[in-house]
């Protein structure tokens, strides 16, 4: 693994994981509750460790670090930007300093999601991260997706720190398309955050974009099941994915080892990202996530004591006891680290990318939605308007057309432009497939519900056919009785009179 001294230029100057975890006695972590207050639980500094701490400063604004702008100005541009043509000094010298100033009162905002399948262990990863009961399990709500908000404060700034759980995942009989939830939960708050930025008050915006998402694996000597893969794989699009194996004191050294080689194996041969929106500048600077992963953890609220001791977090079994934080047994002192401390502003930044790339595709899709909307003419507009769009703007090049874009959101009204970011949202996708297949099972049944009765009226209508057949038959045998027997009478009458002539008893006959 990297040395933190190694990559200082993307390092999170605030060293967030200790000042989350218990044992940073500055930690300030208010926990919101559900009437949106927020309880504090607070620890009184008592190390000497966090003088030092406090006088490192701390400055992010949307999520960027100061010490990595400052290594892009070397002395001799900061003296040039500081004085104009003539030598003089305009007066900018301080800008670092009041950014630093502006971006500490910020603050940051972090979002970690923690998903995997039911009993894994998230929810007391989250607890034993914090060493508080972050999440209260006492209160069961009965929802696939809970977001739990609190503040870190610590070093002259804080920490927005919110924590998506995912209880119950994969509970259902059906899972087949259980991992929508959590799909659907991360593209909503992207679509949110643009809209936010699209209203006229900016300054209550809510920014709960999720920037990383470990998922639990079980541990297994059997591989991944088929749900950890397909969820894996759809949320690896969509958020900084870093799987984790949970439960790891329940493997032997060696089935950790060859369990962790299978996933990396399974993840790879999946084509499923780790940490996706990495871009090429930080990818040498996070290797050890990648080299590391997945990583094993323990978790535990429990407090033993070690050999030493110590009162840390750890769990008890009847053979002895696990230190949780003592990187000899498992990871997650260092799951800590590389999100909280030597990550978090790549986390935070490569989101904003990502960000930027949908915001930017949202955008234009409601501007080439204008364009069908007139060549389609499906929407009223006047002929002056017409013509200004259809010779002004180019559809080809949208970048060209800077302001004009907006006049056309003008002209085509917005809320026509904006159905189409309905009409993609996966959850109306999904719901519209749904509500199809739905629709074609129904069919499909009244369909063969149907042919079942029309056959079984054809086989009633040969039975009724056969019926008549055979009527008709004993009818013809009746009269050909009857005829018979008439002919029988005629010959005995005639027999017996011979006054009435042959001829028209030979008649009757023929007539008959
Ligand atoms: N052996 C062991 N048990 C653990 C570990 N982490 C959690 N547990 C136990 O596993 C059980 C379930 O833990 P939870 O944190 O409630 O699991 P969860 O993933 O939040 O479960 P859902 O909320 O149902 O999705 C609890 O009894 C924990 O004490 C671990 O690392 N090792
Ligand atoms: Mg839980």
């Amino acid at each position: 693994m990297k040395s933190k001294g190694s990559r200082l230029s993307t390092d999170c100057p605030v060293e967030f994981s200790k000042i989350v975890s218990g044992f940073a006695e500055e930690v300030k972590i208010r926990r919101q509750s559900s009437q949106g207050q927020y309880a504090v639980d607070s620890h009184p500094p008592k190390s000497p460790e966090l003088k030092h701490r406090r006088q490192r400063s701390s400055s992010f604004v949307n999520g960027k670090c100061r010490n990595r702008d400052l290594t892009l100005l070397d002395n001799k541009k900061a003296q040039e930007i500081n004085t104009n043509s003539h030598g003089q000094d305009i007066g900018i010298k301080n800008l670092p300093s009041q950014r630093e100033l502006l971006n500490a009162k910020n603050g940051i905002d972090f979002t970690l999601m923690v998903a995997g399948q039911s009993g894994l262990g998230k929810t007391t990863f989250i607890n034993s991260l914090f060493s508080t009961s972050l999440i209260d399990d006492d209160i069961k709500e009965n929802k696939p997706i809970i977001r739990y908000k609190s503040i870190v404060e610590g070093d002259g700034t804080h920490l927005n720190f919110n924590v998506i759980d995912t209880p119950g995942f994969g509970n259902n009989m059906d899972n087949a398309f259980t991992w929508r939830t959590m799909v659907n939960y991360i593209d909503e708050e992207i679509r949110s955050y643009i809209f936010q930025e699209e209203q006229p008050d900016r300054t209550k915006m809510v920014d709960n974009r999720v920037h990383c998402c470990l998922y639990f694996l079980r541990p297994s000597n059997k591989g991944i099941d088929t749900l950890d893969v397909v969820t894996m794989k759809k949320l690896a699009k969509r958020v900084n994915l870093i799987p984790v194996i949970a439960k790891s004191d329940l493997l032997t050294k060696e089935e950790l080892k060859n369990f962790k080689t299978q996933v990396r194996e399974i993840i790879r041969v999946q084509d499923i990202p780790v940490c996706f929106f990495f871009g090429d500048e930080v990818l040498n600077a996070t290797q050890d996530i990648f080299q590391k992963y997945p990583f094993s953890i323990i978790a535990s609220n429990e407090y033993i004591f070690n050999e030493k001791g110590e009162k840390v977090k750890g769990r008890q079994y009847k053979w002895g006891a696990v230190d949780i934080e003592n990187e000899k047994y498992c990871d997650f002192k260092i799951l800590q680290k590389t999100i909280f401390d030597w990550h978090l502003i790549d986390l935070v930044e490569s989101t904003e990318d990502y960000y930027e790339k949908c915001r930017s595709e949202m955008l234009r899709t409601r501007l080439l939605k204008a364009r069908d909307c007139l060549t389609t003419k499906s929407v009223d507009i006047t002929e002056e308007q017409r013509k200004f769009l259809e010779e002004e703007m180019n559809f080809d090049e949208i970048e060209e057309n800077k302001l004009k874009n907006y006049k056309c959101y003008e002209i085509i009204n917005k809320t026509v432009m904006d159905k189409v970011a309905t009409e993609w949202d996966p959850e109306f996708i999904t719901r519209q497939l749904e509500a199809k297949k739905k629709f074609n099972e129904l069919s499909n049944r009244e369909i063969s519900k149907f042919r079942d009765w029309k056959k079984s009226l054809f086989m009633e209508q040969e039975n009724f056919n056969q019926e008549i057949e055979q009527l008709n038959h004993k009818l013809e045998n009746l009269q050909l009785e009857c005829q018979d027997l008439e002919y029988k009478l005629l010959i005995g009458k005639s027999s017996n009179s011979h006054s009435t002539d042959s001829a028209t008893l030979v008649n009757v006959h023929i007539k008959r």
